[in-house]
């Protein structure tokens, strides 16, 4: 068996290796010729564990093989980026999607299955994907089989989650449903879950917005105990032993490709009866705000003006700065403040923690990458008064001599410097 799939990025790349590992010939087409040029050359340009030596096998072994244009196949797996348009309620890009069915749409043979991977808006694929293949002059259920299946996996984990996960196949009719099953079912040992295309979006959408809506609940706890004098990490810890509650965590906002991106998706096309998950985003989007608000409030009896970052990416132990909020409050702490970057995770950023830290006087906690957990007194040496604000709640070692605050005991922050309530 023979598949394409088009774009080879942090979805299309695994998927590809996972389909090539399990007997499957693949053809990974990204638009992108020095992609396609590392990838034939034996290098791939993502961070994720287990990736690059399941890589390295199934090139080795012929199953793989990169190239910028599709060609005959059985079936085409279409897993491009799909980012927020620049309107009123950030909907849905569609536009790689349509470029991607329109490059394969030449070679379509009776007989081949289409895939969309790419999390899409709801309607999608019954308003948009199948008409394309329809106008040209293909019955979709009888001579093509179409159908979304959306991927579930977390970065980090995708390995083994795009196995072990149960995946939905939404079909557009009962046969198309089949044959994506036949597919998936090949590697796949989670349950197969069948389902509707329009069930299909709308589920993976409101997979992220769960997450995106709770999180904000824990957001705006912070806040509530910042006001209150109450330590909410505390509160949380507490109230998740209730067998019913699963309070999520704080943080520096919500980044990434999917619940900061997903959740709009959902407004966009139902606006005047979404204004829960509205708030929720407008929570999360609130907090690097919130962040700099509480470094100017650390700060403002520093003479010394130089802020540590520590971590830029949307989550730890990742290379993603996609989306990420630590990337907005960079910008945002650059303009008042010297600040320097200590992120292990990104190739080249290579400043050490000695370095970084060196006469700064506040480290910030941005991602919970493992090498943050202790913070060695080497870093916090020379630093003038050392303080680290940890807005993740992963550092659990600092040396004796640093003041250590994260959401849980920032209220009293305001005590001990005698400031005013951010
Ligand atoms: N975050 C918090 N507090 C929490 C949990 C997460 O602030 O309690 C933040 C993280 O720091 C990060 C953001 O949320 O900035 C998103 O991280 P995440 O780990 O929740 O999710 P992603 O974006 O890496 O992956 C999600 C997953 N969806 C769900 O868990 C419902 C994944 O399964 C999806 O495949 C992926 O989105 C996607 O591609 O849609």
């Amino acid at each position: 068996m023979n598949v394409n799939v088009i774009g080879l990025g942090y979805i299309g790349l695994p998927t590809s290796i996972v389909f090539a590992k399990h007997g499957i010939k693949v053809r990974g087409i990204d638009t992108k010729q020095d992609v396609v040029d590392r990838l034939n050359g034996g290098q791939i340009h993502i961070e994720e564990a287990g990736l690059e030596e399941l890589f390295q096998q199934v090139l080795q072994d012929e199953m793989f093989q990169a190239a910028t244009q599709p060609g005959k196949a059985d079936a085409f797996i279409i897993a491009v980026p799909t980012p927020n348009r620049n309107d009123e309620f950030r909907s849905c890009d569609d536009r790689y999607v349509v470029s991607a069915l329109e490059a394969i749409l030449p070679i379509l043979e009776p007989g081949n299955l289409v895939v969309v991977e790419s999390t899409i808006a709801p309607r999608t694929m019954e308003d948009i994907v199948q008409p394309m293949i329809e106008k040209a002059g293909f019955r979709v259920g009888e001579d093509i089989f179409l159908a979304h299946c959306p991927e579930r996996v977390l970065p980090g984990n995708i390995m083994h989650e795009m196995i072990y996960n149960p995946r939905i196949i939404g079909g557009m009719t009962e046969a198309c449903t089949e044959k994506a099953a036949e597919l998936y079912g090949r590697f796949v040992k989670g349950e197969l879950i069948r389902a509707k295309a329009g069930e299909a979006e709308l589920s993976k959408l409101m997979e992220n917005t769960f997450r995106d809506v709770n999180i904000a609940l824990a957001n705006e706890l912070a806040k509530i105990g910042q006001e209150l004098d109450i330590n909410p990490l505390k509160v949380i810890e507490m109230a998740n032993m209730h067998p019913r509650v699963n309070l999520h965590q704080p943080g520096p906002g919500v980044g990434g490709h999917c619940l900061a991106v997903d959740p709009y998706f959902v407004i966009a096309a139902a606006p005047k009866v979404s204004p829960l998950i509205q708030t929720a985003r407008a929570i999360n989007t609130s907090m690097p705000e919130y962040v700099v608000q509480n470094v100017r409030n650390l700060m403002s009896d520093k003479s010394n003006k130089r802020v540590t970052l520590f971590g830029l990416t949307y989550k730890g132990n990742i290379d993603d700065v996609r989306e990420s909020p630590a990337m907005e409050i960079k910008e945002m702490l650059e303009q008042e403040f010297d600040v320097r970057i200590f992120e292990p995770h990104v190739t080249n950023m290579n400043m050490t923690g000695e370095e970084a830290c060196e006469d700064s006087s506040l480290i910030v906690v941005l991602s919970d990458h493992d090498e943050f957990r202790n913070i060695p007194k080497s870093f916090t040496d020379n630093m003038s008064q050392a303080v680290v604000f940890d807005t993740k709640n992963v550092v659990s070692t600092v040396a004796k001599d640093v003041k250590y605050f994260n959401y849980g005991s920032l209220y009293e922050a305001k005590y001990e410097q005698n400031k005013v309530t951010v």
